[in-house]
């Protein structure tokens, strides 16, 4: 992989980026996110046409005990927006479009618009490299695991669905790149619950081989918690009768999880980002020696805002430098076992 995605992904002081929902939906937050430290812009994941979401209050943090629950129901500004932003924006950072859509039908119809809009007739040949409009550094992070949209199953859930999803991505881009001048440029990516038995680590892990997967974010919040306001003895979300997604610090050990069990399991070629309770320079430590090759950053970003990331990085290699680390590789998916 010779992208600047993954070349980033190796460097230890740029592997971290903002999760998908996280500040990342107005061109104003865009636009911090792209002066900040992150290593990489991801976007709201976006629907086809603008979305308002569901109704308020539908984000609450409890930053004393490390937990937030959400249930935004893919507030957007519609997928157009968020491809216009990155194609024209000049941005120096790999961007990451996140696609959700509320079906995979609608997923696949916002991907292949976009694949159409890259065949521009002006593309010239330059030192052996095609120059045109095409959003340099885009990858696509396609969402089967929002817990929010009613009445919607996880994707990620619906292994058969999954299957299926990813079987038509792959042939939406093997199509595209038949006889066009972006061939092997198109590349994808997966985020996904959070799984919980061993069965389900490797069913999801079997499908995911099957297809041309560059990486896999694992996880999204967990689905549909409940958090209760003792004193008012009510819920403190308004969608769903309070139910949501969770996440900060409490999903850590989930998050951790995941990685590890998905690291074991995928393609050594896919890379993991790990998301999931990440508040200090520590919790990255422990994402990547579980396996990640950059993390995310939700909850911890939304209260913190965009310095997060300066702080984040200076603990991270404050860390690396206590234990001797010099590279991210010098501990990556190195954790030791009883
Ligand atoms: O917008 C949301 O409610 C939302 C999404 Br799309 C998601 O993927 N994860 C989440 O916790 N909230």
């Amino acid at each position: 992989m010779n992208d600047r995605l993954y070349s980033s992904l190796l460097n230890y002081n740029g592997c971290i980026m903002n999760a998908s929902g996280a500040l990342c939906m107005s061109k104003d937050e865009l636009d911090k996110l792209n002066i900040s430290e992150s290593c990489a812009i991801v976007s709201k994941s976006c629907s086809l046409e603008p979305r308002n979401g569901n109704q308020e209050p539908r984000w609450y943090a409890d930053i004393e005990n490390g937990i937030s629950i959400n249930s935004m129901g893919l507030p957007n500004l519609g997928y157009n927006f968020y491809y216009q932003y990155f194609k024209n924006r000049d941005i120096q950072k790999p961007k990451l479009m996140s696609i959700a859509g509320t079906s995979m039908n609608e997923a696949l119809d916002i991907f292949k618009l976009i694949l159409n809009e890259y065949e521009f007739p002006n593309a010239i040949l330059h030192d052996n490299i095609y120059l045109s409009d095409y959003p340099d550094n885009l990858f696509f992070e396609f969402n089967m695991s929002c817990p929010n949209i009613v009445g919607k199953p996880q994707i990620g859930y619906e292994f058969n669905y999954m299957n299926e999803y990813l079987n038509n991505i792959d042939t939406i881009i093997n199509t595209f790149q038949k006889n066009s001048i972006f061939k092997n440029k198109i590349k994808y990516g997966i985020k996904l619950p959070p799984y919980f038995d061993v069965s389900h680590f490797n069913t999801a892990s079997e499908i995911i081989n099957k297809y041309n997967v560059s990486f896999v974010t694992c996880i999204n919040s967990i689905g549909n918690g409940l958090i209760i306001d003792t004193a008012s003895e009510t819920v403190v979300i308004k969608p769903k009768e309070g139910l949501g997604g969770i996440g900060g610090k409490v999903i850590k050990s989930t998050a951790l999880a995941n990685v590890n069990m998905m690291r074991k399991l995928l393609r050594d070629d896919i890379h993991i980002i790990g998301c999931g309770g990440i508040e200090t320079g520590e919790d990255i430590f422990q994402h990547i020696l579980a396996g990640a090759d950059a993390v995310q950053v939700g909850t911890c970003l939304v209260n913190e805002g965009i310095n997060c990331f300066d702080r984040l990085n200076r603990e991270l290699i404050q860390i690396m430098n206590q234990k001797g680390y010099q590279f991210k590789n010098d501990f990556k998916g190195k954790l030791k076992f009883l």
